[in-house]
């Protein structure tokens, strides 16, 4: 039994975070971090009607499944040293994609179509998969700095559909909370998301060098991501709690 106990792999890794390793504690933070807010999203959900039910799910799920890689990330950094890509990489698209998706159920009431959500996605897609290859697979001379390019092109894609776009005139044309909500997330994607251009030029090598010197891309990822998942997902329940209680008064 004992053996046993000791053998479960959530029992068998505890290394000691060293005080100055930003790494290591932002990891086991930002874990702690996206767990307690996907507990709070998964458990307030049942306090809403079906149209918002499904928008705080996702929201919690986007927290849950980040959660889940941190747990392996935090792991990994622990135990190799090296920044955890692959498992970053992975978190991101799968949760990237679902921020998209809580773009087209916030406008959905204001009639968004599901091609929308399916160019977001195909945008995010393309800016983490280029992404990837400048930061995993093509690491020398100007490939990271080309195929960081190419992915913030994508990124500007989808700044100019939500900013300006389709998406821009149905929360025009829904106002109120949607209006609301989909401007605060509008402002997450523009300087929210810019976070993460600065750690990926800080953790790679290009024209860029020196530029962000002293700062650690996984810190600067790990940031990013607790402003960007766990905000993100509290604007969309701060709309829900606005919209329920528009409605309950009228
Ligand atoms: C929860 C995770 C989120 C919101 C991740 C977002 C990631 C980005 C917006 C990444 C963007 C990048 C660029 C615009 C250029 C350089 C490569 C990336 C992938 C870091």
């Amino acid at each position: 039994m004992k053996s046993l106990l000791f053998s479960l792999p959530l029992m068998a890794d505890v290394t000691k975070i060293a005080n100055d390793d930003y790494v290591g504690f932002t990891f086991f933070v930002g874990c702690m971090a996206m767990m307690a807010a996907s507990a709070f999203f998964f458990l307030s959900m049942n306090n809403f009607d079906r149209k918002w039910k499904t928008s705080i799910l996702v929201s919690g799920l986007i927290t849950f499944i980040a959660a889940v890689h941190y747990w392996y990330m935090r792991d990994y950094w622990s135990g190799v040293g090296e920044s955890p890509t692959f498992f970053r990489y992975v978190d991101w698209t799968l949760t990237v994609p679902l921020m998209c998706v809580e773009f087209y159920l916030i406008l959905k009431v204001a009639g968004a179509k599901k091609s929308l959500m399916w160019k977001l996605i195909l945008a995010s897609v393309i800016m983490l998969v280029t992404g990837y290859f400048g930061e995993a697979v093509y690491t020398t001379g100007s490939g990271p700095a080309l195929w960081g390019f190419v992915s913030g092109l994508a990124y500007f894609y989808i700044v100019y559909e939500i900013w300006f776009g389709n998406a821009k005139k149905l929360a025009e044309s829904a106002g109120g909370s949607i209006l609301q909500a989909h401007k605060t997330l509008c402002w997450f994607v523009l300087v929210g998301w810019a976070i993460y251009p600065i750690g990926y030029m800080a953790g790679t090598t290009g024209w860029y060098d020196g530029l962000f010197e002293g700062l650690n891309m996984d810190v600067i990822y790990n940031i990013g991501d607790a402003i960007n998942k766990i905000g993100f997902g509290l604007v969309v329940y701060g709309a829900a709690v606005a919209a329920q209680s528009s409605t309950s008064d009228s």
